[in-house]
C-alpha cells in the first residue's frame, strides 16, 4: 500500500516537473490544446496553380500544363504521386525530364503518372510541366485537364488535392473589311466616297493585334484596290483590327448609324510618322465571320 501511494506521488510530481520543462523550453506556457496540435504534424498537400503555357492550342501542336504543388499543412508529406488527367481530344507524348526533382511516366492513353519527393511543412515543388498533344479536339471546344494528388500519410485534408485548368482548341474564322476615305466626315459610307487603296499614301496595312501573351494568334495583310481586306486568322482569343495609313488622313467618328455602314475604328494610337487607328477587341470564334471598316478622312 505504501509502495503504490509513495509510487503515484512520485509519478505526480515526474508529470509536474516534465509540464514545467516544457513551459520553460517554450519560453511560455503551452495551453493544452496547442500542446496537442504541436504534436500532430500533418501535411496539406495542395494543387496551388495549374495553368497551360498556350490558350488556344490548334490540332497537331504540343503545348504543356504547368503546374504548381506546396504542402500547405505543418508536417512533412511522404513522397507524392500525382495523375495527370488526358481527356478525350489531347494525347500524351514523351515526358520531359528537365523538371528538377519531377519523374512522370505515361500511365496510359487517358493520364500520366509523376512523383516528387516528400515536402516539408511550407515547401513548394519545383514547377511540373506535362506536355500534351492535340488531337481530334472539334475546334472551339474547350477541353478540361485535372491534375490529382495521392492523399500523404496523416494528410490533414485532400479536398484541395485537386486542381484543374481548361484549354480552348484553336480553330480559324475569317475578319474582313473595308477602308474608305468619308469625305462628308459623318461616319457613314455613302454612295461616292472612295476606297482608300493600299500604299505609302493610302493604307500600309491591315494588322489582327492579340494582347494576350499566352494566345497564338494574328495576321497582318494589305487593301485591295477597291479598299477590302480580308484575314483567315486562329481562334479562341481577343483580336483588335488596326490600320496603319499615310498621316495624311485621321479616323472617321466610330460606330455613327448603321453598323452595315459605319466605321468600326475606336481608337487613334498614333498620328505620325503613320496613322495607327484600331477597333475594340473583341472575341474570336471557331467559323466566326467579322466585318470591321474603317473610315478614314483627311487630316485637317
Ligand atoms: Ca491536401
Ligand atoms: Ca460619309
Ligand atoms: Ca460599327
Amino acid at each position: 500500500m505504501r509502495s503504490r501511494s509513495l509510487s503515484r506521488s512520485i509519478r505526480r510530481t515526474f508529470f509536474s516537473a516534465s509540464l514545467a520543462t516544457l513551459a520553460l523550453v517554450g519560453g511560455a506556457a503551452l495551453a493544452p490544446a496547442d500542446a496537442v496540435a504541436a504534436g500532430r504534424l500533418q501535411p496539406d498537400l495542395v494543387v496551388d496553380l495549374m495553368v497551360t503555357d498556350v490558350l488556344n492550342p490548334a490540332e497537331g501542336e504540343t503545348f504543356n500544363a504547368e503546374i504548381d504543388i506546396r504542402n500547405n499543412g505543418t508536417g512533412e508529406s511522404s513522397p507524392i504521386s500525382v495523375t495527370v488527367s488526358v481527356p478525350s481530344g489531347l494525347e500524351t507524348t514523351t515526358p520531359y525530364a528537365t523538371d528538377a526533382g519531377w519523374a512522370c511516366t505515361v500511365a496510359s492513353t487517358t493520364s500520366y503518372t509523376c512523383s516528387y519527393p516528400e515536402l516539408t511543412a511550407g515547401g513548394r515543388a519545383s514547377r511540373l510541366h506535362v506536355p500534351f498533344v492535340v488531337a481530334g479536339a472539334t475546334p472551339g471546344s474547350t477541353v478540361p485537364i485535372t491534375t490529382t494528388i495521392a492523399p500523404a500519410r496523416r494528410e490533414s485534408n485532400t479536398d484541395n488535392n485537386t486542381g484543374s485548368v481548361t484549354v480552348a482548341i484553336s480553330g480559324t474564322c475569317v475578319i474582313r473589311g473595308t477602308v474608305w476615305h468619308d469625305l462628308d466626315r459623318d461616319g457613314q459610307r455613302e454612295e461616292g466616297e472612295p476606297a482608300i487603296a493600299d500604299g505609302p499614301d493610302g493604307v500600309l496595312n491591315v494588322r489582327l493585334w492579340a494582347r494576350q501573351g499566352q494566345a497564338i494568334g494574328g495576321g497582318s495583310t494589305t487593301v485591295n484596290p477597291d479598299g477590302t481586306w480580308s484575314i483567315t486568322a486562329r481562334t479562341e482569343l481577343l483580336y483588335e483590327v488596326r490600320v496603319e495609313a499615310s498621316s495624311a488622313y485621321a479616323r472617321t467618328v466610330a460606330d455613327m448609324g448603321d453598323d452595315a455602314t459605319d466605321s468600326d475604328m475606336v481608337t487613334s494610337y498614333q498620328f505620325e510618322p503613320t496613322l495607327l487607328v484600331a477597333s475594340a477587341e473583341f472575341s474570336a470564334v471557331h467559323g466566326g465571320e467579322y466585318v470591321v471598316d474603317a473610315g478614314l478622312v483627311t487630316q485637317s
